[in-house]
């Protein structure tokens, strides 16, 4: 499968593009079993809701051992996706995407296993809003050709905390002082404030996929509804993106994947 000539230009003018019904039920349902036994038996390596939201930048920018620190509460994610179980391994090799990866990175394809390589939970009222962030932040690249594949694997909207993105943004040049201490993008900043109106947000169904680029701005909301959201996420590049040597980025292992 290749994306058109209007899909290409719609990631590449907004930074994000949503391909509806793109993992059949069967895929999703088995991605979905496996993840909920390892958030039941709480395997790790995993990120409880409060160290997601309470972790610094330094933390995020430099410890490479992805276990929590705490024995008790609600799961945020369950980390190193790729390396839990064949099921996940087989959806981030999925070859139906990987001609739409080139197109996009126009280059070979790589998995990177640092970052974005998790299955997301939002749990009914324990979960948190995410607030505006790029997500190469906290990442150590020679540049930004980096996308993630996000995979809603049950419905996503407004009530259980879809994302939201802010169009082009992953081509906008921001000052220091439109971001905070853990570089999340500020909302009570004057100037920021007009950008966010623009913001969009798509309600998700399961199956549906968005990609998106490493720069662009997004968010989201709570789950206030009484049933868990799980998502899966996963992070590739450009083969002629490198990670920075001794960097986070760099700790854990990259997958070449065969050109399509
Ligand atoms: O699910 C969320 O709250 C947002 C997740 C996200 O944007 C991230 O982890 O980078």
């Amino acid at each position: 499968m290749r994306l058109n000539r209007e899909e290409l230009s719609f990631f590449n003018k907004n930074g994000f593009l949503i391909l509806r019904d793109f993992a059949d039920n069967r895929e999703c349902n088995a991605i979905l079993d496996i993840a909920k036994i390892h958030i039941k038996y709480q395997i790790e390596p995993i990120e409880r809701e409060e160290e997601y939201h309470n972790h610094s930048k330094e933390y995020r920018t430099n410890v490479i051992d992805y276990n929590s620190t705490l024995n008790s509460g609600a799961i945020r994610r369950l980390r190193q996706a790729y390396s839990r179980d064949v099921i996940f391994k087989n959806w981030m090799e999925n070859r139906k995407i990987r001609p739409i990866l080139e197109q996009i990175l126009n280059d070979q394809v790589v998995i990177t296993t640092a970052h974005h390589n998790s299955i997301m939970v939002k749990m009914p009222k324990e979960s948190t809003a995410t607030g505006w962030h790029q997500d190469r932040r906290y990442w150590n690249f020679t540049d930004n050709n980096l996308i993630s594949i996000w995979l809603a694997l049950g419905e996503e909207n407004s009530q259980n905390g879809v994302l939201e993105f802010i169009p082009g943004s992953h081509k906008m040049s921001f000052k220091s002082e439109q971001f905070d201490d853990k570089e999340y993008f500020r909302d009570d900043y004057r100037e920021n404030v007009s950008l966010i109106e623009t913001k969009v947000s798509t309600t998700l169904e399961k199956g549906d996929i968005v990609i998106f680029h490493s720069l662009l701005l997004h968010r989201a909301n709570k789950n206030i509804t009484d049933r868990p959201k799980i998502s899966f996420v996963y992070t590739v590049k450009g083969a002629s993106t490198k990670a920075i040597e001794g960097s986070r980025s760099s700790a854990y292992p990259e997958i070449l994947l065969d050109r399509s």
